[in-house]
């Protein structure tokens, strides 16, 4: 690697709203139970199929989620809706996307020790943007007033990974100073909460990351990227086929095939072994053992899927301290998942101690960087 470039700060934001399992399974129980009794005939000619119940117990017992944020929680249980009610914002107005791309932001310039005049690059990357454009970078870009460029990236679940491999890359070879990488991951208005397999997975959530040259780092808590890693390879099996074609195709833009729907069971096993052999590789491709890193902040998806990854990659099982999990409190956040990790258990980490942030999904996609953490400036 070039240039020793850093990551200098981290910033997490949560939405004031939790829905618990509880909840959700009340309200999907709730709708399931009406859609039954209203198309009984239906069912009993084989026309439609019963609605079966959720369970919490299934929910925690599968995905190890317990609760998930919401950025509004009205619309979501309410059986004659079941999909957020955001109000609509005119264009004068700032985005909901945006709004919640600054408050990470400036928790993590404030980590970081930065002011916007400081940072010249914005990536806001994500698994969906609210718009095609004005880029929601460029919002974030001018509410902060930084000079510089900004432009969006969608990876899905590797979106936030990828984007901190291309600011690394950036100002490693000079094109930036100081990047600010963000994740407003604003997922529920993409859910199909009348859906039994999926209803439970996501919550909303936003993070933020600024990178920066060795050389400008003031931070007390900064680490140096080792290496990075990009891998993917097209898989169907996680799909979200809304788009703009849809005017055009006189597609339902709402149907139930344009929002998030997976094949949970393939994807699991298809990608626990790419992870973990992807983990592998990357660390040796650092002149490192898997044996010498501390802390692995992993994607988090399902509660199982992290304890498998991990049990792969050490031979036994990792420890809460090892490879911590936030899946409990704020379920699939999507790209934001490891961040969220990394901002809430990196801090005790001591001087050239071994990290690594890792996230595994949709595309299939996955993103890897290996860091070490920096004496205090
Ligand atoms: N309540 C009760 N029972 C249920 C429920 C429910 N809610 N759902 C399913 N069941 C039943 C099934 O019907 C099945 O019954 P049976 O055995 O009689 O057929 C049984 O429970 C087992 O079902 P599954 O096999 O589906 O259950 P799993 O144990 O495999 O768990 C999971 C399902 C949790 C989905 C699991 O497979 C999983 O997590 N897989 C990994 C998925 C993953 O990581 N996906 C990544 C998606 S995120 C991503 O890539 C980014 C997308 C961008 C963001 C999108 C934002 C909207």
């Amino acid at each position: 690697m070039s240039k020793p470039v850093v990551i200098s700060g981290a910033g997490l934001w949560k939405p004031d709203h939790v829905i618990t399992n509880a909840e959700l399974v009340a309200a999907y129980n709730a709708y399931a139970d009406r859609f039954n009794a209203e198309n009984e005939a239906a069912i009993a000619a084989g026309d439609a199929a019963l609605m079966e119940h959720s369970s919490e117990g299934f929910i925690e017992k599968a995905s190890g989620i317990k609760q998930r944020y919401a950025y509004v929680k009205d619309g979501i249980l309410d059986v004659n809706r079941m999909r957020p009610r955001i109000p609509h914002r005119d264009e004068d107005e700032l985005s909901h996307q945006a709004e919640i791309a600054l408050h990470a932001a400036r928790a993590a310039m404030s980590a970081a020790r930065k002011t916007p005049a400081d940072i010249d690059m914005v990536i806001v990357s994500c698994a969906y943007t609210e718009r095609s454009y004005p880029a929601i970078a460029i919002e974030v870009q001018h509410a902060l007033g930084i000079q510089g460029f900004a432009f969006d990236m969608l990876v899905a679940c590797s979106a936030a990974t990828f984007a901190l491999q291309r600011a690394h890359d950036a100002i490693a070879a000079g094109s930036a100073r100081c990047v600010m990488v963000v994740n407003p991951e604003l997922t529920s208005p993409q859910v199909n909460y009348r859906d039994r397999d999926g209803h439970f997975i996501f919550g909303d959530v936003s993070t933020a990351v600024v990178l920066e040259s060795a050389q400008t780092c003031t931070a007390v808590h900064a680490y140096e990227i080792l290496g990075t890693q990009a891998l993917t390879s097209y898989s169907n099996n996680i799909r979200s086929n809304f788009g703009y074609l849809a005017y055009a195709e006189d597609v339902d833009p709402f149907c139930a095939a344009n929002l998030f729907h997976q094949e949970g069971r393939r994807v699991f096993k298809e990608v626990c072994p790419m992870a973990a052999e992807h983990l592998k590789s990357q660390v040796e491709a650092v002149g490192l053992e898997v044996d010498d890193v501390k802390r692995w902040w992993l994607h988090q998806a399902n509660l199982s899927m992290n304890l498998l990854i991990s049990k792969r990659l050490l031979g036994r099982d990792a420890s809460p301290e090892e490879a911590p999990i936030v899946l409990d409190e704020y379920a699939n956040t999507a790209s934001a998942g490891s961040i969220i990790a990394f901002c809430l258990h990196h801090e005790d980490l001591a001087e050239g101690d071994l990290g690594v942030i890792c996230s595994f999904g949709a595309g299939y996609s996955i993103g890897s960087l290996v860091v070490r953490k920096r004496a205090a400036a």
